[in-house]
């Protein structure tokens, strides 16, 4: 089974590099502990999910390219041919010469209608080279343009062409103290259109990864390219393969199946308003939590604690909420590692905190010109800012 995955935007092309990297790396490392077998299996699983051969042995990622503007793609390009380990493939990139400029509205209503053949033939064809499709891997920032009103656009397309495949969208909080004046509208615009097209939002906050840079990793000039290793580390350590099943030996073929569907029962569901934030959350309720383990003594890690029913929503068994995968093939040459992807109650106050921002700044009609120029109505954040709080209601009720 194989990954599609489209790098949108300055953000989304220097990640995906980082990505691509991660995985070709950590794959080509010393097997650890697993066996000769094993480990072979492994990458060829790994290479089946992210990477095509080409004639002369080079491994092409499994990647479509889009920016608007060249200097990012050019730069993504060479970084990655300049490696030596793997490339990008000589037609699959789509730029243009100018950007969005930090306009949600530009991405997604001017630049996407006009470039969505090109762009959807693009990922067709990546497509048409897997033999089988698990799904789409969408990276993008929240707060630019491109990526996230181009990568809003695209996503809603890939569940218009592909609507049985997964599609799941990497998504970068931007830093709380802005870089971008309208970064909130352009992230609840985001956000809100994402909810209805993507099968998960797999977040990280800038900030939180700045933080692990300078407090846990001493790095004193934090670069993106620092903050993007950490991030390729993080998703590398759970997009890799492991076992099926307890006890098995064979690799999982379908990286991305766990269960995104949670809901609760309907009778239960939170009426808006009814919650506030000013109830402060003292405790991370979790929805759903996945922990992969990889290296020395998976198997007999003590896991008792993922298992407390207190962790999880009432509605909800530990057992159903709580999956765990496993491997011996160690991850990047570390003995043990372990990641965890939680859905929870983490990201109520971030998203809280967006929400209330750009709330402020529509109050007083700020800015919003600039984004009913080219097709984003009032009407348009009114819905993107109802839905919002609805789900910030819901999990604040978790
Ligand atoms: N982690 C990380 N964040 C980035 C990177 N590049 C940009 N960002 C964040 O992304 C947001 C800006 O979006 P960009 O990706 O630069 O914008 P774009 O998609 O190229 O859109 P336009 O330039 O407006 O056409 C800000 O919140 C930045 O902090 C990166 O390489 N890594
Ligand atoms: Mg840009």
């Amino acid at each position: 089974m194989s990954i599609v995955t489209v790098q949108l935007g300055q953000c989304g092309n220097q990640i995906g590099f980082e990505v691509f990297d991660a995985l070709f790396r950590d794959s080509h490392c010393p097997q650890g502990l697993c066996s000769k077998r094993e480990n072979e299996a492994y990458q060829a699983s790994c290479k089946e999910r992210f990477f095509s051969e080409e004639e002369n042995g080079v491994p092409i990622a499994r990647a479509v390219l889009v920016d608007m503007e060249p200097k990012v793609i050019n730069q993504t390009l060479s970084k990655a041919a300049q490696s030596g380990r793997w490339k990008y493939g000589q037609h699959s990139c789509f730029c243009q010469k100018q950007g969005s400029g930090n306009n949600w509205a530009y991405g997604y209503s001017v630049h996407g209608p006009r470039h969505e053949e090109s762009i959807m033939n693009l990922i067709q064809k990546e497509v048409e080279k897997c033999d089988s499709l698990s799904g789409f891997f969408i990276i993008m920032s929240m707060a630019g343009g491109t990526g996230s009103g181009l990568g809003a656009f695209v996503t809603q397309n890939l569940q218009d062409q592909y609507s049985h495949s997964l599609k799941m969208n990497q998504i970068i909080w931007p830093y709380g103290t802005g870089e971008i004046i309208v970064q909130n509208y352009n992230s609840i615009l985001t956000l809100s259109h994402l909810y209805r097209s993507s099968d998960a939002l797999l977040v990280h906050e800038n900030d939180a990864v700045h933080k692990i840079c300078a407090k846990l990793m001493n790095i004193k000039q934090i670069s993106f390219s620092d903050i993007n290793q950490v991030l390729a580390h993080q998703l590398g350590s759970v997009f890799q393969p492991t076992y099926s099943a307890e006890g098995s030996f064979h690799y999982r073929r379908n990286p991305l199946g766990i269960d995104w569907q949670v809901r609760p029962p309907v009778s239960r569901l939170p009426t808006l308003g009814k919650m506030s934030l000013n109830k402060e959350l003292h405790f991370n309720t979790s929805i759903a939590n996945l922990l992969i383990l990889r290296g020395k003594d998976v198997h007999s890690a003590d896991l008792g604690g993922f298992k407390d029913p207190a962790l999880y929503t009432s509605w909800l068994e530990p057992v159903n909420a709580f999956n765990v995968w496993k491997t011996q093939r160690s991850f990047n040459k570390y003995e043990k590692s372990a990641a965890l992807v939680t859905n929870s109650q983490f990201l109520v106050k971030p998203l809280d905190k967006i929400v209330g921002k750009a709330w402020n700044m529509f109050a007083s009609k700020a800015y919003v010109h600039q984004y009913t120029k080219f097709g984003i109505e009032e009407e348009d954040f009114l819905d993107s800012f109802t839905l919002l709080e609805q789900v910030v209601a819901s999990y604040c009720n978790l």
